[in-house]
């Protein structure tokens, strides 16, 4: 068993019913425990043009299933929730990144772990401290150091 932990972000048709509804799917997927949940936070939208205001959580699973494996789960569970992959980093329905998979580091085509771009965004690493606040990630830096180093962009646990 490995401890992973998801990023969900949605900002589209009812972005807390669709964190809800992937949380629950989530906890149905095979060889997958859902362990739990973050609060969820309201977030000035990060990327291109106009966009609502985000809604975003982290998840922690424990999973028997191989990386890619979790990331085709993931994938499909964003597709039943209308995900249209048009511009990057615009508005979606529902986004589910994997942040952190045990302590591996991959670096393939359609999957880095640790999540790229996580230590630039306070979306992610605020509501990942909230569940793991002496976390240290793979590269050995903490958690606590990295929100302190992060852009302060608004951000507002609901
Ligand atoms: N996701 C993005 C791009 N911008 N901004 C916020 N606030 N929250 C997100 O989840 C988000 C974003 C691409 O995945
Ligand atoms: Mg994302
Ligand atoms: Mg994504």
């Amino acid at each position: 068993m490995q401890r992973v932990f998801i990023g969900l972000g949605s900002n589209l048709a009812e972005p807390q019913e669709q964190l809800r509804s992937a949380l629950a799917a989530m906890a149905d997927l095979p060889h997958t425990g859902l362990l739990r949940c973050s609060s969820f936070y309201r977030s000035a939208p990060v990327g291109p043009g106009e966009q609502p205001d985000y809604i975003n959580a982290v998840a922690e699973l424990e999973t028997d299933l191989a990386p890619l494996e979790l990331l085709d789960h993931l994938q499909s569970i964003e597709a039943a929730h209308g995900r249209e992959r048009s511009v990057r980093w615009g508005a979606r329905t529902l986004d589910l990144d994997i942040l952190l998979f045990g302590r591996e580091q991959l670096d393939e085509p359609r999957l880095q772990v640790p999540h790229p771009r996580m230590a630039e965004r306070n979306f992610v690493l605020q509501p990942l401290a909230e569940l793991e606040p002496q976390l240290q990630l793979p590269s050995g830096e903490s958690i606590q150091a990295l929100l302190q180093q992060c852009p302060h962009n608004r951000l507002d646990k609901i």
